[in-house]
């Protein structure tokens, strides 16, 4: 079963950082959408729990550079 996940993310500028972050999500197994708004400084990731966790997620964010803080 799906899940939805939504990580605040602090520190992206422009839409070449969330794009950055978006694409870093999309390609985890497991995710099946990712979505990430510059506005808002929010993703939402639809993913299924069985094979990607939360933790996983925020790691991924983290790894692009920018603060990942778990919203859901
Ligand atoms: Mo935009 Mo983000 O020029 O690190 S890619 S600021």
């Amino acid at each position: 079963t799906l899940q939805i996940c939504r990580i605040r993310i602090k520190g992206m500028t422009c839409t070449s950082c969330s794009r950055t972050v978006e694409t870093a999500l999309q390609g985890l197994r497991g995710v099946q959408k990712a979505q990430v708004a510059l506005a808002t400084e929010e993703a939402e990731i639809q993913y299924e729990p069985k094979i990607v966790t939360h933790n996983q997620l925020m790691k991924a964010v983290e790894e692009t550079g920018f603060e990942a803080i778990l919203i859901s």
